[in-house]
């Protein structure tokens, strides 16, 4: 199931998705014209540079950065420059400029993302990753690692919120006989710069989405990994089963990567798309763009009162505690 080589780039969106189906990822070139990618980058690096200036800036992927731990829960303070962290992430893009927006209706997230997750989808996370001079390899991982293996009927299993990042032996080592679970995640990367093996593009095992295994996260070193090279404006679409995962970074310059994640409506979203929405925006969102957000109601989940109701309010009425007048 697992491949030597993933494919070709194309434009045409019928082989596109044959090559998700086939290798978990498929890489379609000028997704975003010079002028798009121009804004994106100059929107980017004036945000991160202004995260970094009031101190809100998140790090990972340093060879010495320590993860610490306080009162049993991960230190904020762990993801900071001050602690080694060389990449640069940025969360929560939709508020941070309409170039970021537009990627979450984009046509071809339509198309590509419909065709792994089906007509309704929402957006999970949408983050930026500045992969920064000096970054190590983020390690292999799908984004779906907290889905539920297949098991026996009747046999023990693991309980769904004790699945951890760190795959279980029936992650790694599934029975297949048993099936393997469908994709309910599916990614996009939007490259805002060029990516290539020395920049840290993305590590991806070709086919791996096939596999119904999660990668060990001890070893990883026999794993065919490939980093697909491409051009500034490139978009790479991917099934949340796909291995895959930051390059390191043995370069001088900084490879630009938006991320906009998505999941099938009966999921949980990583960022809190609806609460996290800054309110200003919302009277210049789309209808596509509020119900990509998750303020659409599906099959009654992700509502306030009525499951008739399309589209929650970003004030939405809430009915408290009432006494009739009668009484
Ligand atoms: O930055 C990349 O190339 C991939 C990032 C990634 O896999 C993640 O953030 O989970």
């Amino acid at each position: 199931m697992i491949l030597e080589h993933g494919p070709s780039e194309t434009k045409d969106l019928s082989v596109a998705k044959a090559n998700i189906d086939k290798y978990g990822y498929c890489l379609i070139p000028e997704a975003l014209n010079a002028d798009e990618v121009k804004i994106c980058r100059e929107r980017l690096l004036e945000q991160a540079e202004a995260e970094e200036e009031l101190g809100l800036s998140f790090r990972d992927g340093g060879a010495k950065q320590e993860i610490r731990f306080k009162g049993g829960k991960v230190d904020k303070s762990s993801f900071t420059k001050e602690n080694g962290g060389v990449n640069q992430r940025l969360w929560m893009m939709a508020n941070k400029g309409q170039c970021f927006r537009d990627m979450v209706t984009h046509s071809l997230v339509d198309e590509l993302v419909g065709h792994i997750l089906g007509k309704d989808f929402i957006l999970s996370t949408h983050s930026a990753n500045i992969a920064k001079p000096g970054g190590v390899r983020m390690g292999l991982h799908t984004d779906q690692w907290w889905m539920p293996q297949p098991i026996k009927a009747g046999e023990n299993y693991i309980r769904p919120s004790e699945i951890s990042r760190k795959a279980d032996t029936s992650f790694i080592e599934p029975d297949i006989s048993l099936g393997i679970s469908p994709p309910v995640v599916a990614n996009c990367m939007w490259m805002i710069s060029d990516f290539s093996s020395t920049n840290g593009a993305t590590e991806v095992v070709a086919g791996s989405h096939l596999s119904g295994a999660h990668p060990n996260q001890e070893d990883q070193s026999a794993y065919p990994i490939v980093q697909p090279e491409a051009e500034a404006g490139t978009l790479m679409v991917f099934d949340g089963r796909l291995w895959h995962g930051t390059g390191a970074n043995t370069g001088n310059t900084d490879r630009l990567g938006v991320l906009t994640t998505f999941c099938s409506p009966q999921f949980r979203q990583q960022e809190n798309q609806t609460l996290g929405l800054d309110r200003d925006l919302w009277d210049s969102c789309s209808e596509k763009l509020k119900s990509r957000l998750g303020f659409k109601v599906w099959n009654a989940y992700g509502r306030i009162e009525s499951s008739m109701d399309h589209l929650i309010d970003i004030e939405p009425e809430r009915i408290k505690e009432l006494k009739p007048n009668k009484k």
